[in-house]
Formats: structure tokens, sequence, C-alpha cells
């Protein structure tokens, strides 16, 4: 009897494991969170704001998650959601980065409108400032930063719309040449 009983607990917890299992895991496969800020409320204007040294007065959290990879283009819509606005919207992301081999990479930056990213201690993309609405996308910021293959360094992006379009996507590349959209593999 009691080998009964120990077997339909054991059914019973790879049941609840198993339908618990893909959003947990999901969860955990990146290491990304994004927050999302409304900051239509604030009175400074956007590319003075410095949110890194503390957010606003008057901008507040809209949505926060886990994300796959930097790779965002809005448009003229709504920033992640309605209710964060299709303007003046700060986002901030946070997590890792790992590079499968060691090496000196671009980075480059499609934004609209600013960025501002750091790896481990550097401060590696700065545009803090508005984009105009061109028909090419902008890329308006690049920089270089060596990493060991393999090893997970801190990554600190802030970005923020203003008005118009929006866009969001991080290229890296081991020469300018063969920059592309960083794969969501080097975040986890
Ligand atoms: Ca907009
Ligand atoms: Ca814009």
């Amino acid at each position: 009897m009691n080998k009964i009983l120990a077997t339909l607990v054991a059914v019973a917890t790879l049941l609840v494991v198993s339908i618990a299992a893909p959003s947990g895991i999901e969860a955990r496969a990146s290491r990304l969170q994004m927050t999302v800020y409304n900051a239509a409320d604030v009175e400074e204007d956007m590319d003075s704001t410095e949110p890194w040294n503390g957010v606003p007065d008057g901008a507040s959290i809209c949505t926060r998650r886990f994300i796959r990879d930097i790779n965002f283009a809005w448009g003229d819509d709504d920033v992640v959601l309605p209710r964060c606005g299709e303007d003046m919207v700060f986002i901030h992301i946070t997590g890792t980065i790992t590079a499968p081999r060691s090496g000196n990479y671009n980075f480059y930056a499609i934004s609209d409108d600013g960025i501002r990213l750091s790896i481990g201690k550097t401060l590696v993309l700065d545009d803090w400032e508005d984009q105009g609405d061109v028909v090419e996308p902008p890329y308006n910021a690049d920089g270089q930063f060596r990493m060991l293959g393999g090893r997970a360094y801190a990554i600190d992006l802030w970005w923020y719309e203003n008005g118009g379009g929006a866009v969001l996507k991080l290229l890296a590349g081991s020469t300018e040449r063969n920059e592309k959209a960083v794969p969501s593999t080097w975040f986890r």
C-alpha cells in the first residue's frame, strides 16, 4: 500500500513540476531585466535627465520584465505597452553579456532616442540626445569593449524616447563590418 502511495506522490510531483517548469525556465533563461518608466510628468527635457543618477521626479514604473534580447522597433506606437506611452519613456536594462570567444568587440546601437550603455565599469555607448526622424535608422552610437570568451560581464543600459519614432537595437561584431544584433545566447 505504501508503495502505491509513494508512486502516486511521485507521479503527482512530476506533474506539478512539468506544469510549473516552462515559465520558470523561461524566466531563468534570460538574465536581462527591463524596467520601463512612464516619464510623461517629468518636467525636465528628456536629454537633460540623468536617470542613472536617480530616476527623475514624475517618472513612474510602468512594467518590469525579463527579455531575451535587445532588438526593438516600436516606430510611432506605444513603447512596450499602451500605458507606458508612445512618448517620454525611459527604459533601464540590466543583466550580463557573455561572448563565446575572446576579442575586442565593436558595439553599435540603432537607437531613437538616446542611449547609454556600460559594460562592467566601462561606458561603451554614450549618445544621450534626441534623434531626428529619418528614413534610415539612426546608427547613433558606437564603441569598443574587450571581452574574454565565456566570461559574463554586467551590463547597464539606459534609453529614452522623447517623441516621434522609437527604436532600440544593440549590435555587436568582431569588426565593424560584421556587426549584427547581439544574439539572445549572449545574455544567458
Ligand atoms: Ca514616440
Ligand atoms: Ca524618438
